[in-house]
């Protein structure tokens, strides 16, 4: 089968060839390759040619390898109920490989015509501490990045160095798009940014405070892993090889707080001037219910989410969480019809042709609780309200990351502060009044006034005994025949 290229991909509706580089985006994984990077073709096929994108990995070189034997095109399937839909993305121009050559992605990034850097790195790609939003400064990358800031590794290093290269060149400063489910991205990212830039001299965090716009963003749309099956049916369908096509939902929605002073794609995004309220719904509601049913449902066997959703348990406690715990605090945004969103969440979750795995989604955990689930926590503790379906949520990620299922099986727990959650389980063993005591210490994902309330830490205890003694299955069904 012929490999897919610039010469047999069909019309594109602009020539790739032709595009300038306006943006360059660090991280540029499955998921910006389905969002971002749609968004971005559909506006440069409407005529915004300076908008191609150069993208970047800061740790591997595989989506490079996969993707440059094929001029960077690449598949983007989209499926819903009646089926999936295939269509090639050109607006991705190259992808560099950071650690190969720092100096020439700072040398990208510092560009003219480059107006816009944007980034997918995780919520750990920051190096903050997720419960206060701050820059950590004894994280190694951050630690290395200050005493190698020509060369850094950190995505907040890169950022830093090639704003002060633009401003020692005279050139207007780019604006970062943080595309990361942190809570208040923008801001968060431009703390951080501010911090580090502090840290190298203050008269470049003062530069970076006066010139270096940091836009809020809300993204959703569900992108699971690549599988080689997904690589199969998709050269079937197209008749041509793609080594690294990307599977997502038809669903896509972008909300961007419009604050570009170097100008932007003509992006077909909601464009509004509060983000947060968008964001908090999502977060809370879309992500809090995946980590949710991620760890439990790991547990309990289920390998996808749309397992998950074939459980009645199991999606009776995540509607219950949904609409019993998680929406009262809630200030939707305007216009905003939650009762419908939600509807359409449990319709995404069940979509058949997402192999999204929940092993997946418990990726992280340690980066993703505080904006998922303990925010909810904290809003409901103020009002008095029940907190148990969040609780139960808690307990299920302590329950995972001690790395032993419920059959004595070893867990691939993937998480930056694994080394320490693991010890810190294993000292405290397989009891929930050692266990959840010795997690909910953790600073970095509790922070400090979480675990001095003796109504969230007796929730979380409560739940965890249960989860240990009956296992996840039971305690979610027990949880439906007490919550109905
Ligand atoms: C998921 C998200 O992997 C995860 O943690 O919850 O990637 C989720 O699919 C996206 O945020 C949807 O926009």
């Amino acid at each position: 089968m012929e490999r897919l290229s610039l010469s047999n991909c069909g019309p594109l509706g602009y020539d790739p060839r032709g595009l300038d580089i306006g943006i360059v985006h660090l991280g540029a994984g499955a998921f910006h390759r389905a969002h971002q990077a749609d968004y971005t073709d559909d506006a440069v096929r409407r005529g915004g040619h300076q908008w191609g994108i150069l993208g970047a990995s800061l740790r591997s070189p595989e989506t490079r390898d996969a993707l440059a034997p094929q001029d960077y095109l690449y598949t983007l399937a989209e499926t819903d109920e009646s089926g999936e839909r295939c269509r090639m993305i050109g607006a991705l121009r190259g992808i560099l490989v950071a650690p190969e050559d720092p100096q020439a992605l700072i040398e990208a990034m510092c560009r003219p015509a480059v107006k816009i850097v944007s980034l997918t790195v995780t919520e750990k790609g920051y190096c903050h501490d997720p419960a206060t939003g701050e820059l950590n400064e004894t994280h190694a990358d951050i630690v290395h990045d200050l005493a190698h800031p020509y060369s850094p590794r950190s995505a907040p290093g890169f950022l830093v160095e090639a704003i002060r290269q633009r401003k020692q060149r005279g050139l207007p400063a780019f604006t970062v798009l943080c595309c990361d489910n942190l809570p208040d991205n923008g801001r968060t990212v431009a703390r951080v940014v501010t911090r580090l830039a502090l840290l190298r001299a203050p008269a470049l965090a003062a530069h970076v405070m006066a010139n270096v716009a940091f836009p809020a963003t809300m993204l959703d749309r569900i992108v699971p892993a690549t599988t080689d099956a997904d690589r199969a049916r998709i050269a079937a369908a197209t008749g041509l090889e793609d080594r690294w096509p990307v599977v997502t939902e038809v669903y896509n929605n972008w909300v961007i707080e419009d604050n570009f002073p170097q100008g932007r794609p003509d992006w077909r995004a909601t464009f509004v001037t509060a983000v947060a309220p968008f964001e908090l719904m999502k977060l809370r509601l879309l992500n809090g219910a995946h980590s949710t049913m991620s760890y439990l449902g790991y547990l309990a066997g289920h390998e996808t989410v749309a397992d998950c959703m074939q459980d009645d348990d199991l999606r009776h406690l995540i509607a219950y969480l949904m609409d019993v715990e998680v929406t009262p605090p809630l200030a939707p945004p305007p216009g905003a019809d939650i009762t419908a969103y939600k509807q359409a969440l449990l319709k995404r979750f069940r979509n058949p042709g997402l192999r999204h795995r929940t092993w997946q989604i418990a990726m992280d955990g340690s980066q993703k609780l505080p904006q998922r689930l303990l925010g909810t926590i904290g809003d409901r503790l103020k009002t008095g309200g029940a907190i148990d379906a969040l609780a139960l949520g808690v307990a299920a990620w302590m329950r995972y990351v001690t790395g032993i299922d419920e059959r004595g099986q070893p867990i691939d727990v993937r998480d930056p502060l694994r080394g320490m959650l693991q010890e810190r389980a294993a000292s405290a063993g397989l009891a929930a009044e050692r266990l959840a005591p010795a997690l909910l210490t953790v600073y970095d994902v509790f922070g400090h006034d979480l675990p001095a309330n003796p109504v969230f830490t007796g929730a979380v205890t409560r739940a965890l005994d249960r989860l240990i003694r009956h296992g996840s299955r039971e305690t979610y069904r027990k949880f439906r025949s007490e919550h109905p």
